[in-house]
């Protein structure tokens, strides 16, 4: 183990022993323009098995701003986790433009499950774990149908069992389902504040590191917020013992 390793174990553990603690981010885990709220933001929904794991797929994505799991792609009104009908678990992702493109977000997706699995995603079994690009529009539904050629050209011997529908309703999940990942890591949790279910849901630095609780972020940033906390843990520990 290494010894920034081992700090950061240790202030975990103290803190964990102390829960009266709460302390708060500093500052935000990236400067991104993308943390206005006025932006003209873009909408992408996906389902590609679990929305617990979806949703921390998209959330460390750069250019991603929030993201939520729900309920798409069948007729049953309001549906619920333990009544959903022919819904797939989905998750919403809001991004900017600027940043990121539907091309890009097709890409995360493809990578993030096996869209060549009939029935479910691993250990998940069931109709609701399929898999499904939602198109909002015809440039959309071009670009999804060029993605699923080219994902089935290079799997020779299986069908890709990917859905392209026309986004309907999305209905977003019960609060315990949202930033799933993220609420399983109390600190995490603690680390930004103890945010209240509607700021945690809102937020893109939650968003954010939900994926990286998952260890869903690509490679350099799940790197970048490891190295960021634990400098912030570092610095921040003696003072916060102060209070
Ligand atoms: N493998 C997961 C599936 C949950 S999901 C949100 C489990 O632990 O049950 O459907």
């Amino acid at each position: 183990m290494k010894v920034t390793d081992l700090v950061f174990l240790l202030t975990f553990i103290s803190l964990a022993a102390n829960s009266a603690l709460s302390i708060r981010f500093p500052d935000r885990i990236s400067n991104d323009p993308n943390q206005a709220s006025d932006l003209p933001l873009k909408t992408a929904v996906f389902a590609l098995g679990s929305f617990w794991r979806s949703e921390a797929a998209f959330g460390c994505q750069n250019g991603v701003v929030r993201t939520s799991a729900g309920y798409a792609g069948g007729s049953r009104l309001n549906p619920e986790y333990r009544s959903l009908g022919d819904h797939a678990e989905s998750v919403q992702v809001e991004y900017d433009p600027r940043i990121t493109s539907f091309r890009e977000l097709l890409d995360v997706f493809w990578s993030s499950h096996d869209s060549r699995q009939v029935f479910g995603q691993g250990p998940d079994v069931g109709n609701q774990y399929r898999s499904i690009i939602f198109t909002n529009g015809t440039e959309e539904s071009r670009i999804a149908a060029l993605n699923k050629e080219r994902e089935q050209t290079r799997s020779k011997n299986s069908v890709i069992t990917t859905q392209i529908l026309q986004l309907g309703v999305f209905y977003p999940a019960e609060p315990e389902h949202q930033k799933f990942e993220l609420k399983r890591n109390h600190f995490l949790l603690q680390l930004i504040g103890n945010l209240p279910e509607e700021e945690l849901e809102r937020s893109n630095l939650a968003t954010k590191l939900n994926g990286y609780a998952a260890e869903l972020c690509p490679p350099r940033s799940q790197r970048q917020i490891n190295a960021k906390i634990n400098d912030i843990v570092r610095k921040g520990w003696p003072m916060l013992r102060e209070i």
